[in-house]
């Protein structure tokens, strides 16, 4: 079911979005595909590893911007890694991690992402992602879908990670947008979406998983269940 959610902001009308930001862990590339390569290396404690990495991956971005110590998404990644293993207690050869790590470089794309992609064509498209430049080239060769991006934009070069405006405000500059209103930011998460939203963003969230929203004062614009249904609101430019 698609909801879309009153707009308080008469500014902020639908119709001057002209381009869309996606968000790329867990909107557009499925975080928890890491779970068969995570289940051949960890066995039964795979699903609790997969949990609290993602977890704490999320923590240590806001950590690391809140103390001023930013290093990539690779590193808080794998730093996310070994605290969730150490919290299961699996002492991993580094060869595991390695390999767990690596999975990352290829996660699967949500089946709806392509076709909802390719229906968005005639829009300007755009990545807005903590992702390190390599970690999001990887992802987005591997999963084919390269064409339908003309910036990809990465927290590397704000040196700082979201919900920091200082990284959100690369959306606009990037895409020579005149007010922040005129992106669409679009996202699973809905910690980023009120984020975006409090930055000024036109709202998108994907709720791909059954979870309250945000207790905050920043209601999405739109609220969908795939990308499909953003593309099928959004219709033609
Ligand atoms: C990203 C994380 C927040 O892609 O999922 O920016």
């Amino acid at each position: 079911m698609t909801t879309a959610l009153p707009n308080t902001d008469s500014d902020r009308d639908r119709g001057e979005i002209r381009a869309l930001a996606f968000d790329a862990y867990g909107t557009l590339f499925d975080v928890h595909s890491v779970s068969s390569t995570c289940r051949r290396l960890f066995a039964e404690q795979a699903d609790s590893i997969v949990r609290l990495w993602r977890q704490k991956q999320l923590e240590y971005t806001w950590l690391s911007s809140l103390m001023g110590r930013y290093r990539d998404f690779w590193w808080v990644t794998e730093r996310g890694l070994r605290y969730a293993l150490a919290a299961v207690g699996v002492a991993a050869k580094p060869e595991a991690v390695e390999e767990a790590m690596a999975a990352y470089l290829t996660l699967d794309a949500y089946p709806d992402v392509a076709e909802a992609l390719a229906s968005l064509g005639d829009r300007r498209l755009a990545i807005l992602s903590n992702g390190s430049p390599r970690m999001l080239r990887a992802a987005v060769e591997s999963a084919g879908l390269g064409d339908h991006f003309e910036h990809v934009i990465s927290a590397e070069t704000a040196q700082v990670f979201k919900p920091s405006p200082r990284f959100y405000r690369l959306g606009p500059e990037t895409l020579g947008l005149d007010a922040p209103w005129q992106l669409g930011f679009v996202s699973s998460n809905a910690w980023d979406v009120a984020g975006a939203k409090a930055y000024g963003f036109w709202t998108c969230w994907v709720k791909r998983r059954e979870a309250p929203a945000e207790a905050l004062d920043l209601s999405p614009d739109l609220e969908v269940g795939n990308l499909r249904q953003l593309a099928y609101n959004l219709g033609s430019p």
